[in-house]
C-alpha cells in the first residue's frame, strides 16, 4: 500500500517536509550537530559543497571531503527533533517518493553526531572529546516505537534500582552505537563513552537556577552508577535517541562530543568554539582514512 499524504508529507518540489532535501541531496554518511551554526563550521573543510538547503532549524551541507561524499545536517535541540530527522533520513533513502513505497533492498546510512556535552565524571576534563558506544536515554522518545528488541533490558533494570527513579518520569532506555562505526573513531586521544540524553537542559540534567529539580541527587547516582564495566560519562540531550532510532530502521551510528562542562568539578570550557573545532577535524579525518 501506498503511504498517505498525510504520512509521508512532500513539499510542493517533492523535498521532504522538514528537512527541505530531495533524495539526490543526501550522502550515504551524514554528520549531525545540534546547532546550525555548526554545519557551514563542518562543511568549511570540505573540498567543495554541491547542496545547501534549509528550512527552520534543519540546515544541509553536501560535498567532499578528501574524496568523501558526506552531507552535514543540523537537527537543532533535542530528541522531539531527532525523531523528525532520523525519520526523514531514512525516507529519503529507504522510500520511493514516486511510488510512495517502500524500497528494496534497503540503504543503510552512516550517521554520526558531532555534538557538545556536559561531563559527569571528574576525570573526563573539559575540552576532552567522548565516543559514545553505548547511551541511556530519559527522554522516553523510543518508547512510542516498538522498540523492545534494541533495548538492553538488564542495564535498564540495574539503573532503575541504583537510581530510584520516579515513576512520574519516562522509563530510561539502553540502546547501542554501532560497534563497526565506532572503531573508526577510537584512539588514545578520546574516552570511550555511555551517554545519558535528557529531554532537558536544567532540572533534567540535575542544574537549578531557580527551580529546585525533582531528584537534587540525580547527577551523583548517574554517576555513581556501575554495570558490568561501564560508567556513565557524560550527559546531553540527543544521543540515545539517535542510536535507537537508528538500530531500528538498520542504520549505523555513532557520537562524538566535546566536553564543554564538566558536572562534577564544575569547570567550563574557556575556549567552546576552538574544543568544538578540534572534534570536527578529528571526525573529518577519522572518516577520511577509510576513502
Ligand atoms: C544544549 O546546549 C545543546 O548542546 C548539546 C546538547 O545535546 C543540546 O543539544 O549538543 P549540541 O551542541 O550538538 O546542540
Amino acid at each position: 500500500m501506498p503511504l498517505e499524504a498525510s504520512e509521508l508529507i512532500l513539499n510542493p518540489d517533492q523535498s521532504i517536509y522538514h528537512l527541505n532535501l530531495l533524495p539526490e541531496d543526501l550522502a550515504p554518511t551524514v554528520i549531525l550537530v545540534g546547532d546550525p551554526g555548526r554545519v557551514p563550521q563542518v562543511s568549511s573543510y570540505f573540498d567543495h559543497i554541491d547542496v545547501k538547503k534549509s528550512k527552520r532549524e534543519f540546515v544541509t551541507h553536501t560535498g567532499y571531503y578528501r574524496g568523501k561524499h558526506l552531507s552535514v545536517v543540523s537537527t537543532g535541540i533535542g530528541t522531539d527533533n531527532i525523531d523528525i530527522v532520523l525519520n526523514e533520513l531514512d525516507a529519503l533513502v529507504n522510500i520511493d517518493f514516486k511510488n510512495k513505497k517502500i524500497r528494496e533492498p534497503l540503504t543503510r546510512l552512516e550517521l554520526i553526531r558531532v555534538g557538545t556535552s556536559g561531563a559527569i565524571q571528574a576525570d573526563i576534563p573539559v575540552d576532552s572529546m567522548v565516543l559514545s558506544e553505548m547511551a541511556i536515554g530519559f527522554d522516553g522518545l523510543l518508547h512510542f516505537y516498538d522498540s523492545g528488541r534494541v533495548q538492553m533490558a538488564d542495564m535498564q533494570f540495574a539503573f532503575l534500582e541504583h537510581s530510584g527513579w520516579s515513576v512520574m518520569k519516562p522509563v530510561p532506555y539502553v540502546v547501542q552505537a554501532d560497534p563497526e562505526l565506532c572503531m573508526k573513531f577510537q584512539s588514545d586521544g578520546i574516552h570511550r563513552g555511555f551517554t545519558a540524553t535528557n529531554s532537558g537542559f536544567y532540572a533534567p540534567q540535575g542544574r537549578n537556577l531557580r527551580l529546585a529539580p525533582e531528584d537534587p541527587h540525580m547527577n551523583e547516582k548517574l554517576t555513581s552508577f556501575r554495570f558490568h564495566g561501564f560508567r556513565i560519562t557524560n550527559m546531553e540531550m540527543e544521543t540515545a535517541g539517535i542510536f535507537g532510532l537508528a538500530a531500528l530502521m538498520g542504520h549505523a551510528a555513532t557520537a562524538l562530543n566535546c566536553i564543554l562542562a564538566n558536572r562534577e568539578t564544575r569547570e567550563f570550557s574557556k575556549d567552546p568554539k576552538q574544543a568544538i573545532d578540534r572534534l570536527i577535524r578529528y571526525t573529518l579525518e577519522h572518516l577520511a582514512r577509510e576513502s
